[in-house]
């Protein structure tokens, strides 16, 4: 797999993101460290407890005599246990805190960087993929700041903690005793090797599983007309089977560590039996030394165990968080200028090609070769040719969704990729080919780039783009809400809201991407006659098919395999007999029939 680099290291990116909450999370560390430090106080306490009042020599006497200090040690011994559940309970919300807050800031950055993005963003990263990284991947590194982190701290603070109270009473039993942690340390690293590549894996399975259900979701209709319906669910059966395997296959790489962790951890007994007895025997270690030592070992061992799981975790978080930065640190390749000139008024929508070529990034052939041509302000301009031909891609130059590889797109005598996007954008008003409407009421739709018009202007665009009369027969007329992605309206319908809403900007170039494809003869004419009524002057480039719609342009621009074949006006390409002029044949022909 490809290795990416960041500029932060991982640890380095989530300290970044704890910006206004580091102080709160350095407390936290402090509360974990005061708590197990609590845990170790018990003991001490219960011993004192044990020596003096029960199991000693005057223990009755002492009980008798000396009840306020016994009251004392028991009162010591409740405050702490009930201080230490307060330290934890308090320490637990701080982590939440903290952790909710990085996966709120990262989750919004995220969201931002996606939303900026370039198309070819777009083209390279699956829905369900980007989807996985906002969601799964983000709550493995909540896991990292609320749980793991924690568990780091509360091992090390245990093990610290008691190997300064065993180097304190005997070095050398010390010594004996952590002679054990290199090899624990061994396995722990061979176990990382073997389960980081697993995590990343189960992570890319996980995002394959998400991109099949949301396809089947989003594209159900087809799934039903072709009655697919088993082979989807049995191929999402295959996906889900596979992640759950490679789940338990991930989980079996720690179980087949654990046992070498244990059996190390388990030594430490029988390390201070062995040693300790000798050490005992010889006078070098006192009968007190070595309960001390053997009722504590715990606190040496369990770390060592959750090392191992520390390390499971902390590579599920590798790989998660691998994944959101790749996204974090993204930048769209089409951005403002450094010296991008501040164009804040309306546009005269003057637009001009100069010898533009253009190929996608991942293509291997030109889409366009060497296109040069004029708009006027206010000015028609059709665009024709067959499907594939490159008409899509040569308006998409036009708001600098791509980038010409060669020559110039020009507006208002200015190369686009001069202006600010969001300014060059704001002046363009398109209607795409694939009509997209959100679920929304179809007013929202309409006011979609310009929430601020009113309810007066929504109804004017509707009326220009021929919707207005099917609006009226809604259940609920402009309050209707309409499904994702449309659902409840027919493909006119949709494209004439799609429309309006490119209206709905009055845009200085209005781009119509086939626009009025689904519509039926009668209301396309109606729609070109008030597109050419528009209470704005805009400038418009037409894509289409039909001669009724291209013959009223002021040019025509017939394309062929990414060139220019013809341009002219409609008499004009009639007497070159051409592409148009069969094209013409064609339609009346078909009109005639
Ligand atoms: P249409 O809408 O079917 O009438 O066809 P056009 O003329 O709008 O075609 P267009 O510009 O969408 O596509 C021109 C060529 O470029 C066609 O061979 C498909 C290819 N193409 C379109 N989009 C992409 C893309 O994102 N990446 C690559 N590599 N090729 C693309
Ligand atoms: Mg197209």
């Amino acid at each position: 797999m490809e290795k990416k680099t960041f500029p932060r290291t991982r640890i380095q990116w989530l300290w970044d993101n704890m910006k206004g909450k580091r102080f709160l999370f350095i407390v936290a560390l402090f509360g974990t460290v005061l708590y197990n430090a609590f845990q170790l106080t018990i003991p001490f306490f219960s011993q004192k407890v044990v020596d003096e009042f029960i199991a000693g020599e005057n223990a009755a006497a002492n009980l008798a005599n000396n009840r306020d200090r016994f009251l004392m040690l028991i009162g010591m011994m409740v405050g702490i246990t009930v201080l230490r559940a307060l330290v934890v309970y308090a320490d637990c919300m701080a982590y939440e805190h903290v952790s909710q807050s990085v996966l709120y800031k990262v989750r919004n950055i995220l969201f931002h960087k996606i939303e900026y993005q370039d198309m070819r963003f777009y083209n390279e990263y699956r829905t369900g993929d980007l989807m996985t990284r906002v969601t799964g991947d983000l709550d493995a590194i909540r896991h990292m700041v609320a749980w793991v982190v924690r568990m780091i701290i509360e091992a090390f603070s245990l093990m610290t903690a008691t190997l300064v109270y065993f180097f304190s009473m005997n070095v050398r039993m010390t010594l004996w005793l952590m002679a054990i942690a290199p090899f624990i340390l061994i396995i722990i690293r061979v176990f990382r090797i073997k389960v980081g590549p697993m995590h990343a894996l189960l992570r890319e399975k996980l995002a394959g599983m998400n991109t099949s259900a949301q396809e089947n979701i989003s594209g159900n209709r087809v799934v039903k007309a072709f009655a697919r319906e088993d082979y989807e669910i049995k191929k999402f059966d295959e996906s889900n089977r596979d992640y759950s395997e490679t789940n338990q296959k991930t989980q079996m790489v720690w179980l087949k560590f654990y046992p070498y962790i244990e059996s190390c951890a388990n030594l430490m007994p029988v390390v201070l039996m062995v040693v300790g007895g000798t050490y005992l025997i010889r006078g070098e270690l006192t009968m007190g030394q070595y309960v001390a030592f053997s009722g504590l070992i715990w606190a040496l061992a369990n770390p060592m165990r959750m090392l191992g799981n520390i390390m499971n975790e902390f590579q599920r978080f590798s790989a998660a968080s691998a994944k959101d930065m790749e996204i974090y640190y993204s930048e769209p390749v089409i951005v403002d200028a450094p010296d991008a000139i501040d164009k804040p008024d309306r546009l005269k929508g003057e637009i001009e090609f100069k010898n533009v070529s253009f190929k996608f990034e991942d293509g291997k052939y030109p889409v366009l070769k060497n296109i040069s041509f004029k708009a006027e302000p206010g000015q028609t301009v059709a665009i024709m040719g067959e499907t594939g031909c490159g008409k899509t891609s040569l308006i998409h130059l036009i708001p600098r969704f791509y980038e010409p590889t060669s020559g110039e797109v020009l507006v208002d005598g200015i190369n686009v990729n001069r202006y600010k996007l969001r300014q060059l954008r704001k002046n363009i008003g398109l209607a795409t080919q694939d009509v997209l409407l959100y679920s929304d009421t179809i007013d929202g739709n309409i006011a979609f780039g310009d929430s601020h018009i009113s309810k007066e202007e929504v109804l004017k665009f509707a009326r220009y783009s021929q919707a207005s009369e099917f609006i009226a027969k809604m259940p609920e007329g402009y309050d209707t809400i309409i499904g994702e992605r449309g659902v409840g309206l027919s493909g006119g319908q949709k494209q004439r809201i799609s429309l309006a809403r490119a209206l709905a900007v009055r845009p200085s170039i209005l781009i119509l991407d086939d626009t009025t494809s689904a519509v039926d003869m009668e209301t396309e004419k109606q729609i070109q006659n008030s597109l050419r009524k528009l209470d704005f002057n805009c400038t418009k480039i037409i894509i289409a098919q039909r001669i009724s719609t291209t013959k009223v342009a002021d040019k025509i621009i017939v394309l062929k395999d990414g060139v220019i074949a013809e341009q002219g006006t409609h008499q004009e390409l009639i007497a070159q007999k051409g592409y148009y002029y069969e094209l013409v044949k064609l339609q009346a022909g078909e009109e005639v029939v």
